[in-house]
């Protein structure tokens, strides 16, 4: 994970829209909104993009499930650069709902995509390139982080075009972004106390995942991974959601795991996790190094050794995929060939 991410950062010597291919200086500032189109994980990657894209550039933006995109009746913007993203470039709905959307007259069209031959980035007038390399297993991993430094890297750019990122903050996003690679071999290390959880998670059938703002995906993606790999049964819900349903879930047989960075949501999760605590629920907590949040009898915690501000789903998303994999391989399944699953899903 660390090289891929500093493999697709390796041509990036500053916050460029030519990054996205030529023609991206005039496109990205006559974007008016974004609208995403991806399926499975690629789309977790989308919703942490709206969350980056929003708050940096300001720029209103859209995640859509590809596969249904094109049965709703959507309003087409002219303006809208629509990203589509796929790890494979092959995926049968995000062509589809890519497609779709040309034809409804938003010709700006940025695919995120990993393979330079594929069907996606043939199609779009604009791309970039993630450099994951040959990603072996079905569930995506790698493809994901570097999907998600390319989608940081298009908010950062977004934000430029608007007058909102200086020379400094730019020389400072930069400086972040270059660390990221020794930050996840930080995560990486942690491998030993996540391979004691995922002991104690191979004998569960059911798993819940909390996040809050821009580490609900992140919560997703753990699920996802979780399901696809081990077959566990998991859920993920913003921690704000729990007293509308899932709290009745909550029993000791079904572990609650909770991302849980000191970002400014944490007080708020930090209530929704002691409802967890107070049904009987038992709580993996993965938190910053410093983080208030103390271990209890129902509650064991993971440290991460820094706090990355608005580029931690990076880092707490290779937390969640470990846990997955260390679970699965406690429970024998065959992790990079799940049942049922296709690398690509190109019908
Ligand atoms: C989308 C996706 C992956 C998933 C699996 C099936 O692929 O849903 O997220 O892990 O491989 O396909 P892609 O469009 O990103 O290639």
């Amino acid at each position: 994970q660390p090289r891929a991410v500093a493999d697709t950062l390796a041509d990036v010597l500053g916050i460029m829209p030519e990054l996205f291919g030529d023609g991206a200086y005039q496109a990205l500032r006559q974007t008016g909104r974004v609208l995403i189109l991806a399926c499975g994980s690629s789309y977790y990657a989308g919703l942490t993009a709206k969350y980056w894209i929003e708050s940096l550039a300001r720029v209103p933006v859209e995640v859509e499930i590809a596969s249904e995109y094109r049965y709703r009746d959507s309003i087409p913007h002219p303006d809208t650069l629509v990203v589509a993203i796929s790890q494979s470039g092959e995926t049968a709905d995000t062509l589809a709902a890519l497609r779709f959307a040309r034809e409804q007259g938003m010709p700006l069209n940025l695919a995120i995509c990993n393979v330079a031959t594929s069907a996606l980035v043939r199609e779009c007038p604009l791309h970039f390139l993630t450099r994951a390399g040959m990603e072996i297993g079905v569930a995506s991993t790698k493809g994901f982080t570097t999907q998600l430094v390319a989608l940081y890297l298009l908010a950062l750019c977004l934000a430029q075009g608007r007058g909102r990122l200086d020379d400094q903050a730019e020389l400072q996003q930069l400086k972040a972004l270059r660390h990221l690679p020794k930050a996840m071999g930080a995560v990486l290390a942690l491998e030993p106390q996540i391979i004691a959880w995922a002991e104690r998670f191979a004998g569960k059938e059911h798993a819940l995942f909390l996040g809050r703002g821009l580490h609900y995906p992140v919560a997703l993606e753990g699920a996802l991974k979780l399901k696809e790999i081990s077959y566990i049964h998991a859920e993920a819900y913003p921690a704000g959601e729990l007293k509308h349903g899932p709290l009745a879930l909550v029993s000791e047989d079904m572990p609650v795991v909770a991302v849980a960075p000191n970002d400014k949501l944490l007080e708020k999760l930090k209530s929704n996790l002691h409802e967890v605590g107070a049904r009987g629920g038992q709580l993996y907590v993965f938190c910053d190094r410093d983080s208030a949040i103390e271990p209890a009898d129902n509650i064991s915690a993971i440290r991460l050794t820094e706090h990355y501000g608005a580029l931690s789903p990076i880092l707490y998303t290779l937390a969640m995929q470990l846990l997955a994999y260390h679970t699965a391989v406690a429970r024998g399944t065959d992790i990079d060939k799940p049942r049922n699953l296709a690398k690509s899903v190109t019908v």
